[in-house]
Parts: C-alpha cells; structure tokens; sequence
C-alpha cells in the first residue's frame, strides 16, 4: 500500500485556458493583456491621527503606515522579448524536444527552457485589485529570508533569489541566506559564491553533510538576524508586493504565521499561472495534504472578500513567514525529522495547539515550480523517510487520534522491531512545557469539518449464518443469543484493527482456537481485517496467522469459534457490527 506524498498545486475550476502549452483545465494563465502596466512609483500616505487602530507594546500607538510596494521593478525588462518574459508561456522549436528531454531531470521541469529565460524577468500582478491600495504599518520588522537547497537548477535559484531582490522594499529584506544541503553540483559552489558577491545582502552557508530541509532550515535560522525569519523553496518567484502583507500581519499579532497565496510556474512552458480565490491548506488521513476552497456559506456567513485572511488548519509548508522568537519557543522544527516530508504538518499542528494560527494571505503571491518528483537522491528509501517522520509526528500531536493516522493505510508502522521511529522524548516534554491543546480541541475549533470518528465500527458483533453475538465473559470468549442490554457482547472494531472491549482484545489462540489478550498495537496478530461491503472478503473477520489468512468461524452447532481458511460464500464466517462509524 503506498500513500500519496506529492503535492499537488492548488485548485484552479477556470475551464477556459488561455494558453494551452501546459495541462488543460488545471490552472488559469494569465495573459500579457492581462498585466497592469500602469503601476505607480510608491509613494507613502501619512494618515490622521486616530485613523490607525494598532498600538505598539510600549502603549505608544504608530500613525505612520504607507501603501503596499506595487511597483514592479521589472515591468520595464530590459529585453521586452525574452524568451518567458511576463510570465507568458514559452515554447521550444521541435527540433529542440531532445535537449529539453535530456535536460528535465536535472530539476524535473523544463530545465532546458528556464536556462533560456530572463533571471529577472516581469511577471503579472495576479493580486486582486484591493490590494495595491491596502496601507501597511511604516514600521514593520525586518526580515531574513532563508532558502534552502540541494543540487538546485542554477536558473531557477537565481530566479528566486532576483525575485525577492526585485520585489522586497530593502530596509524590509535584512538578508537572504542560502542554505546549501550538500548539493553536489559543481556550478552551486565556487561559481555560486562569486554570483552572489555581487549582493551584499545574500549569505551562502554549507553544510558538512546532507541534512535534509528540515535541518537545513533550522542552520539558516540559527544565523539569522532578521526579526521574522521567511522560508521560500528555491524553484519560486515572488511576485510584486508578496513580503509587506505577510510581515504586516506578524507585526499585529507575533504569533499570527502567515503564508502567501502559491501560484503556479509551469513545468514545461514555464508561464506563471494564478489560482482560484479562498482556497485554504488541510490534511486527509493520513495525514496526507491539500487544497479545499472555501464554502459560500462559509464565505457569507463570514462576510469575506477576496483579500482577506484564510485560515488554514495546516500550511503546505514551503513557503511562510514566523516571528523569529515565536519559531524558538514553538521548538522551530523537531530535528529529527529527516530529509522531507511531515515537518509542515509538526509545524501547522504546534502552532495551532500553542496558541498560533496559520493564515494565507491572499495579497501576497509567490509562484512555485509543482514537480513530480524529487530531482534529488534521498539517502535512505523516500516512502520510508516520509512515513517515519509523519509517524513522529503523530506520535507527538495525535493524542487518541494517531490510530487514525495508522488505520489509514500505516499498520506496518506500528510493528516497532522493524520500525525504528527514534526517541521523542523531547517533543512530548516541549509539548508539556508549552502547555499545549489537545488534538480534540483542535479537530474541535480549526477543523470542525474534518471527518475524524474514534472507531471504526461498534456495538454487537453478529454472525450472518447463525444470528448469534460475540460475547466476552470472565476473560473468555464465547457465542451467545444476542442481547443488546449485555455489556459483555458490545465491541469497538477500531483503526488498530482490535477487535477490542476495553483494554482486552481478540487474538488467535493455540491450533486455531481463538484467545483474548491485553491489546497491544505493536503485536500485528491483534489485527483484524473486516469490510462490512464491496469487497470479495465483505463481512469476513480475517486474521493473519503465521503469514496465513484465517477467517473467524462460528461452529456448525451454533457453541464454538474457531479459525478457518476463508471461503468467500460461507455464511459461517459472515459478522456484522451493529453500527459503522467509517469505512
Ligand atoms: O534534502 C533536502 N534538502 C533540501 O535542501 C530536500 C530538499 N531540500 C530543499 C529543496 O531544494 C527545496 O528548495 O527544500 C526545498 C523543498 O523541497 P521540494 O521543493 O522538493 O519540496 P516540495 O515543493 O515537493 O514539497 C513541499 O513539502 C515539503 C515537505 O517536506 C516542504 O515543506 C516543501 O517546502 C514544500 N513545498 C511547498 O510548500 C511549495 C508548495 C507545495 C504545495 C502545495
Ligand atoms: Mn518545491
């Protein structure tokens, strides 16, 4: 069974593709008519006073606020007819899908094609329109932006990097660092540090050995002078006006983590493509992320437009911006994360459980290379990786529901011998210190549409043929007239595959007879594969014994139980729970 671990862009329901050099229907372009070319140098507004409602911690209130950046310094390119410019999509001749083809898993997108495109080039101004009139405070916290990489394309890191030059007010930008994982590549060292002497605001810091982003980022951080630390992948563009809108809101509320809008930059016509308004970041078990839009209700009720705030239950986790000190007292990432994968998740549920939010801000938009697959070597197998790390993290911040987490797919997990997830004593302790909520109360207030039943199935557990109940009687089992009033007969199938009444389970006995046991999830012949319909095995309880499939089986005279091969048409071995609460 493997899980899905890409990620996927977010939604875009426009039909109509303006320019279809890329996949069909998934996401609007936007078209070189489309831009706004009439931006206005900035200029800054000093309001009244008593206009302006925030006041600073020492009780002094700060009247002076101006306008949102929204001036592309790239809207005049230095050549118009570059190759990409505008963000329009580009296209090679035929007689160059060879070196295009040759050249994608350097990055796995058009490699080939970024190299030909403008390090600087414009691209639209996909906000709404509100927002380049939005005013934001004159005295916002700096920032460091950290990018971190391994083996990157060498165009598209150069993009990035030009993109918040171009694009960030410079008494905003304390310094960008660029946090090199052991990148192989010849051209990201030597040729790399003399690119980057150029600007006295980019630092390069190496790492000794392959750490994987979530480490990498954590060695940024621990350099960063900045107030409020900024994480970007190093395939994006910012686009014009991204940083104010995110610092503006870390500056109302220190513990406010703000996210910006991710767009589209196509994989192989490189355009930039926007996406549908009020789309906001969430998991599916298990804890598998993506996109869901808002809901009209939703929309109305909170009487929301298109530039305000979305708050997401988790964060797609590449590109945010954090209060420096914030990020250290959440605990900044569980080191022991590995390589990629899950850290988004550690990081959306801490934040939310200890007193944060996560919010996507709609005027600020940053495009992101979608690719599908990793363009580099993951140092052990990468399902494995990312499983141990989403299992940390259920371990730590699931509470009762990280048998959800397992039921979905992830029972092998639980078989710690083979499994070795390493020591969490220190994210259990930091959770204590920081007195954080439970994973209910969360469920409860940030993701209240989130499907999350307990068990599986529950309630009496009858056989088909023989109309009669399982029943648990002083520490044995036995096969009685059903009787709903008994607490004897009632048993929870749950996410561990237990058969289970309170702490004691359903096993397999000695020669195919049956047993119970104190329940223990990291013993797989406690588990029980039971589907209630649409399955050739529909309503079998099936064990594996030895490596073996055995179906419970009642007795032809209606007093035994016992284990037998499965045979898909025998009413003997049908059962049935009286209520299902998932499938
Ligand atoms: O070992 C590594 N060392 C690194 O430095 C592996 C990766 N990296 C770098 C890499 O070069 C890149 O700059 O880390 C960054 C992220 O890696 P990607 O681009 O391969 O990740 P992704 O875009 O496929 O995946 C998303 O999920 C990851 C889970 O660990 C990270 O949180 C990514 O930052 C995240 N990307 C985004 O959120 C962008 C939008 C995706 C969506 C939806
Ligand atoms: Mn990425």
């Amino acid at each position: 069974h493997r899980v899905e671990t890409t990620f996927k862009p977010p939604k875009n329901n426009v039909k109509e593709v303006v320019n279809n050099g890329g996949e069909k229907g998934l996401v609007r372009k936007v078209n070189k008519t489309d831009l706004n070319t009439e931006k206005q140098p900035l200029k800054s507004t000093s309001l009244q006073a008593g206009e302006d409602t925030k006041s600073n911690s020492t009780g002094a209130r700060n009247l002076a606020v101006h306008k949102v950046l929204s001036l592309d310094m790239t809207l005049a390119p230095r050549d118009a007819n570059a190759v990409g410019q505008f963000g329009v999509a580009a296209f090679v001749a035929s007689n160059e899908d060879v070196e295009v083809r040759k050249r994608w898993d350097e990055g796995h997108f058009n490699v080939y094609l970024s190299d030909q495109i403008p390090l600087d080039r414009a691209i639209p101004d996909t906000r709404p329109d509100m927002c380049a009139q939005n005013l934001v405070h004159d005295d916002l916290p700096s920032t460091s932006v950290i990018f971190c990489f391994v083996d990157e394309v060498w165009s598209t890191l150069l993009r990035s990097v030009h993109s918040v030059l171009n694009r960030s007010p410079p008494h905003l930008l304390k310094e960008i660092i660029l946090v090199d994982d052991f990148s192989t590549k010849d051209n990201l060292k030597q040729p790399l540090d003399e690119y980057m002497s150029q600007f006295p605001k980019v630092r390069i810091v190496r790492l000794k050995e392959r750490q994987g982003l979530i480490r990498a980022r954590l060695a940024g951080a621990a350099v960063a002078q900045g107030e409020v630390l900024t994480f970007l992948d190093s395939h994006i563009e910012c686009n014009v006006g991204w940083l104010e809108p995110l610092l503006e809101r870390v500056y109302l509320d220190r513990k406010k983590v703000p996210c910006p809008v991710i767009e589209v930059i196509n994989d192989k016509d490189m355009s930039y493509m926007l996406v549908d308004n009020f789309q906001r970041g969430i998991f599916k078990w298990p804890l598998v992320f993506g996109w869901s839009t808002l809901t009209e209700e939703h929309i109305k009720k909170n009487n929301m437009t298109v530039t305000d705030p979305i708050r997401c239950p988790v964060m797609a986790g590449g590109l945010f911006s954090i209060d420096k000190k914030y990020f250290y007292e959440l605990g900044a990432y569980d080191p022991g994360l590995d390589v990629w994968g899950g850290e988004n998740m550690e990081i959306s549920f801490k934040i939310w459980m200890c007193g944060g939010e996560i919010e996507i801000i709609p005027c600020s938009r940053v495009g992101h290379i979608f690719r599908g697959q990793n363009p580099y070597k993951f140092p052990k197998d990468r399902q494995k990786t990312v499983e141990r790390n989403l299992a940390r993290v259920a371990e730590v911040w699931l509470d009762e529901y990280k048998d959800l987490f397992y039921g979905h797919g992830y029972h092998h997990l639980l078989d710690r011998k083979v499994i070795n997830i390493g020591n969490l004593t220190e994210q259990i302790e930091l959770r204590k210190r920081l007195k954080c909520k439970s994973f209910k109360w969360y469920l409860d207030n940030v993701y209240p549409d989130m499907d999350a039943p307990l068990v599986v199935a529950e309630g009496l557990v009858f056989n088909r043929g023989l109309r009669k109940c399982l029943s648990l009687q002083n520490g044995s089992l036995t096969f009685d007239i059903c009787d709903l009033s008994k607490q004897s007969q009632h048993f929870n199938y749950t996410w561990m595959r237990h058969i289970r009444q309170q702490d004691m389970c359903v096993a397999p006995g000695k020669e195919n007879s049956l047993a119970v046991h104190l329940c223990d999830n990291t013993n797989s012949v406690h588990r029980w594969f039971h589907k209630s319909s649409n399955s050739a095995m529909a309503e079998h309880l099936v064990t594996v014994v030895v490596s073996q499939s055995m179906c419970l089986e009642a007795g032809p005279q209606g007093d035994t139980l016992h284990l037998n091969p499965c045979e898909t048409r025998n009413a003997l071995q049908k059962w049935q729970f009286t209520h299902y609460r998932a499938q």
